[in-house]
């Protein structure tokens, strides 16, 4: 039996960059391996610090309770109080943001906010579970189905991005420009001269492991489409992306386990053999 390959303990590339730079103990927050760091113009407060989640070191499970990362601990209370779930932590910078009124991934309309979280909506509930049956699936006539099912669950984002977009700007009734660039604002980087949105920031991960994992072990080609492509060109040049990524042999080291569906992968790859929703 080849050699089985084991999931990395330090991020590598441009992540392992990113988290030296910000490796400063007396920031104000800290957070566990690696939150998506979209936002880094203005986490200039946030350390990072990895951790091996698979071991649940003491120091992550106060911050987060199932010792899952991402998890955010908060040194402006004493003693530290902490946050888990990537969405909360990504709602709780965004909040954070709107008091500083920069930073923000998310429209100003709240109509327009709703329809981004829709899109964040199916990004959690099914494109991410598309992403591990497809991954783990083993039987080939499951991995056929799987790969209908993420392909399905792409296009289903596709399908909320074109809502947003027309519904917000181009019925907007945008006199000019500029007008229309300010109703694009928040809707992420699917409209262009777009910038990163909530949605954008949840998904890019995905969408990136995509490319080279779910290619790598299943052969996977992301849709083609022009506007689909430009959308994905956008995303993985956007500088805040970039420096979340690691190179690709960390990706494919770390999923192999899923790939091959080993027994005791993580609490993840559990919650999909049994049928379960992810924790
Ligand atoms: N719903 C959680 C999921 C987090 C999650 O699944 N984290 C994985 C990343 S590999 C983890 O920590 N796994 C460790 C384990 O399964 O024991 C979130 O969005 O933060």
């Amino acid at each position: 039996m080849p050699e089985q390959k084991n999931y990395h303990l330090e991020c590598t590339g441009t992540a392992l960059d990113t988290v030296k730079q910000h490796s400063d103990a007396s920031r104000h927050h800290s957070l566990w391996k690696l939150l998506l760091s979209f936002r880094s113009t203005s986490l200039g407060g946030v350390g990072y610090y990895e951790v091996d989640p698979y071991k649940k070191p003491a120091d992550l499970l106060e911050v987060s309770p199932k010792g899952l990362v991402p998890g955010l601990k908060l040194h402006k209370y004493t003693p530290p109080r902490g946050l888990n779930e990537s969405t909360v932590i990504l709602e709780y910078f965004e909040d954070l943001a709107a008091k500083t009124t920069k930073g923000s991934l998310l429209p100003i309309d709240p109509y327009a906010r709703a329809l981004v979280r829709l899109q964040c909506d199916h990004i959690s509930r099914s494109l991410v579970p598309a992403f591990y049956r497809f991954l783990q699936a083993q039987e080939e006539s499951a991995q056929i189905e799987g790969g209908k099912d993420f392909h399905a669950a792409l296009e289903a984002l596709v399908v909320l991005f074109e809502r947003a977009e027309s519904e917000i700007v181009q019925s907007g009734g945008a006199a000019g420009v500029g007008e229309q660039k300010a109703l694009a604002a928040g809707l992420g980087l699917w409209v262009e001269g777009g910038d990163l949105s909530l949605a954008d920031a949840m998904v890019g991960p995905w969408i990136f492991r995509a490319s080279n994992v779910l290619k790598h072990y299943r052969a996977f080609e992301l849709p083609t489409g022009d506007k689909f492509g430009a959308w994905i060109a956008r995303l993985f040049a956007h500088p805040a992306f970039k420096a979340t990524c690691s190179t690709e042999e960390l990706y494919l080291d770390s999923y192999e386990r899923y790939a091959q569906n080993r027994p005791n992968t993580s609490q993840v790859a559990n919650a999909i053999n049994s049928g379960k929703p992810l924790p």
